[in-house]
């Protein structure tokens, strides 16, 4: 069973500024916890970041036939992003969705995620174990 974890724009850079928002830890930390939780739950995956819309969609085309499910945090793209969604939409793999913080209490703009509507699970606001959480929702749910 293999997973494909996406993150979007500005995600690189985790662990330089905003340590309220998103915490200390940096972007090798998230792909050691993603990497590490995989090899435990006998999985494979690929962790994937880039800053471009388009090449988030192209990522996603490409994992039909190759990945069994999507974890992915789209960044600033969660609330502008219909490419994306239309994307997840089309390969109709699982999705779940993580963002670091919680969105919810933030700002209007981050109350709308296009995303959202073609995942079938979103965690936020629990920081870099929210992408545990979703790797293990994600198994459970291929497993069933
Ligand atoms: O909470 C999340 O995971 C977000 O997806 C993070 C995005 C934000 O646009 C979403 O609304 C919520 C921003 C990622 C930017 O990450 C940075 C990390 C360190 C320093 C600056 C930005």
């Amino acid at each position: 069973m293999n997973v494909l974890v996406i993150n979007g724009p500005n995600l690189n850079l985790l662990g330089i500024r905003e340590p309220d928002l998103y915490g200390k830890q940096d972007y090798a930390a998230l792909v050691a916890l993603v990497e590490e939780t995989c090899a435990q739950e006998g999985l494979g995956v690929e962790v994937y970041q880039s800053n471009h819309e388009g090449d988030i969609v192209d990522k996603i085309q490409a994992a039909l036939g190759k990945f069994d499910g999507i974890v992915i945090n789209p960044a600033a793209y969660t609330h502008t992003s219909v490419a994306i969604l239309d994307a997840l939409k089309a390969v109709a793999l699982p999705a779940v969705e993580v963002h670091i913080s919680d969105v919810s209490k933030r700002e209007e703009f981050r109350q709308v995620s296009y995303a959202r509507l073609a995942c079938i699970k979103t965690y936020m606001g629990l920081g870099l174990e929210g992408y545990r959480q979703a790797i293990l929702y994600l198994k459970d749910y291929l497993t069933k």
